[in-house]
């Protein structure tokens, strides 16, 4: 329909709002999934950190068992406690070694008995945890030490750094895992370093021990996000994609469908926006109106008033003409009953009614509660019947042509002599009166053949007693010939154009010999 052409600015967002909703839930669903992500790491960082404080203070438990067992034997001659050392090495899973020392100096060891070396124990976190590098028998080789004492002499029990190495390696295999004692710290390379070790890209974890000197940091490398990505969510990916080409297409569809000419009808109806016109048909002699014909304007709110042969025909394709039609037929008794005084009995009102509502009982009540908003006999209703679409003579027809005909309903067969089934029409329905096409009225003073025509029409509806309404009346010479004729109504510019309701009630209070004007009628007319 040529109505929606000016529509260019509309287009561009009506373009993007399908990306828009496309793109959207699967940026959303990526967020959800990266957010569950960091989740599960974190408590995956944190778990496995927490395992590894665990384990290392199961060593240490060992080793403290050893040295506290130790303990009262500090300070005794080496050459009688040196077989208990080497009984709590066999008896605790974790011991390397045990030693005993005095005064700053190791003095009895598991491995050589006597022996002689520095102790400091400001090597010791809390006096108590040292994390070695190598010792003089594994130089280079990590150590754990656990160092109990009583005054100035005590034990010391060692754990092989390889029991930490397997903790860290085994227990987190993909976490980063750093074991922490003061200044000294060890990964999974197995190498004591000092300082403070690499804070992990992401799920930084660190954990104390409650109950020993040391910490566990904990974490994941980078590459870790991308790696989990790739393998736990191609599918759910996958699905996010086909969601949202879903999404988007559903989303242009609608767009599509609420822009379809079929939309914009449904819109303009429930808005209102069909309205009635009136063009006057005026009676032979006097001219006086005798009636009018409804024709329907559609008054757009971007297009503003818009000619029914614009939409009249889509309407009529889509079915949607007998609602359009009603509501017409309903505007036109609201705007036409307040005045009803102005109307002179019998006045005629045409409606033009299409091959569809001709099928519908339901015309029978539409016309009826037309004919209720006025006193009996005020308004003769007139359907005008055009051959756009076939009227079949169904049943169903017949007999709704029938009840119209006893409700005092005329049919009137509208734009006569132009379609194919004009005189089957007449045949077929009883038919009250001709609407002579205007192009036939155009051709009076034209060639003869044309003419004769026009006479023909004229003619037979004499013998088959109908009524008849000349249309398109443009100037004078028609309209007498068409009185010399005897041409019962004549409807055209010459005499008035179609006009809002407010207009041709105005005007029709303004007609010589108007009668029963209702109180204070003119202002308000004016309103429509
Ligand atoms: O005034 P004019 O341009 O109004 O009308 C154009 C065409 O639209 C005419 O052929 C007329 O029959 C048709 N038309 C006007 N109003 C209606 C209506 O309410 N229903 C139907 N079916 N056709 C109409
Ligand atoms: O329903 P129908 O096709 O009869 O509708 C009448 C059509 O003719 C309407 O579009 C109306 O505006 C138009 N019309 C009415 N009077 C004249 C006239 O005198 N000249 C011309 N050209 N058109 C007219
Ligand atoms: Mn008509």
């Amino acid at each position: 329909m040529p109505l929606s052409a000016k529509r260019r600015a509309a287009l561009s967002w009506r373009t993007l709002l399908p990306w828009v909703v496309g793109v959207l839930p699967v940026l959303c669903g990526l967020g959800v999934m990266n957010w569950q992500i960091e989740r599960e790491m974190q408590a995956s960082s944190q778990a496995t950190t927490r395992q590894v404080v665990a384990h290392v203070e199961h060593m240490l438990d060992s080793l403290a068992s050893a040295a506290n067992a130790l303990l009262p034997l500090a300070g005794s001659p080496c050459d009688e406690v040196q077989l208990r050392l080497r009984a709590e090495v066999t008896r605790n899973a974790f011991v390397r070694s045990t030693n005993l020392f005095r005064d700053n100096s190791l003095y009895c060891t598991s491995l050589f008995g006597d022996f002689d070396e520095p102790v400091n124990s400001a090597d010791y976190v809390d006096g108590k945890l040292w994390l070695m590098d190598g010792n003089s028998v594994t130089p280079g080789h990590p150590l754990l030490v656990y160092r109990a004492s009583a005054g100035n002499h005590g034990a010391i029990s060692t754990v092989d750094g390889d029991h930490l190495l397997t903790a860290l390696r085994l227990i987190g295999p993909d976490v980063d895992l750093h074991i922490r004692v003061g200044s000294a710290w060890m990964g999974k390379d197995g190498i004591v370093h000092k300082g403070v070790p690499p804070a992990a890209a992401s799920a930084n974890v660190l954990l104390g021990s409650t109950r020993y000197p040391f910490s566990v940091q904990g974490g994941y490398a980078v590459d870790h996000q991308g790696a989990l990505w790739r393998s736990h969510y191609p599918a759910l990916l996958a699905l996010l994609l086909v969601l949202g080409a879903v999404a988007a297409l559903a989303c242009r569809w609608q767009l599509r469908r609420a822009n379809s000419p079929r939309a914009e009808l449904r819109r303009a109806l429930e808005a209102d926006e069909f309205l009635p016109y009136f063009q006057p048909v005026v009676r032979k002699g006097d001219y006086r109106w005798a009636g009018a014909e409804v024709l329907m304007r559609w008054n757009h709110p971007q297009e503003g008033l818009v000619r029914p042969d614009l939409f009249i025909p889509y309407a009529e394709h889509s079915g949607q003409i007998v609602a359009m039609t009603r509501a017409l037929m309903m505007h036109t008794a609201q705007s036409l009953a307040p005045y009803a005084g102005l109307l002179e009995d019998g006045f005629h009102i045409g409606i033009n009614i299409t091959a569809d509502h001709c099928s519908d009982l339901r015309l029978l009540d539409d016309c009826r509660t037309f004919l209720q908003h006025f006193p009996p006999g005020r308004v003769l209703l007139t359907l005008e019947l055009t051959e756009r679409k076939l009227i079949e003579p169904t049943p169903v027809t017949l007999d709704l042509f029938e009840k119209l005909d006893a409700m005092g309903v005329k049919i009137a067969l509208d734009d006569f002599g132009t379609g194919q089934s004009s005189l089957n029409y007449l045949r077929q329905f009883k038919v009250d009166y001709l609407k002579i096409d205007q192009s036939f009225v155009a051709m009076i003073g034209a060639d003869a053949l044309s003419v004769h025509i026009l006479e023909t029409i004229i003619e037979l509806s004499a013998k088959l007693g109908l009524g008849i309404v000349a249309e398109g009346v443009e100037t004078e010479a028609q309209r007498d010939y068409l009185a010399r004729h005897s041409v019962d109504y004549q409807q055209g510019y010459l005499f008035a154009r179609p006009m809002p309701a407010a207009q041709f009630l105005s005007m029709l209070a303004t007609q010589p010999g108007a009668s029963r004007l209702p109180q204070g009628a003119p202002p308000e007319i004016m309103r429509g």
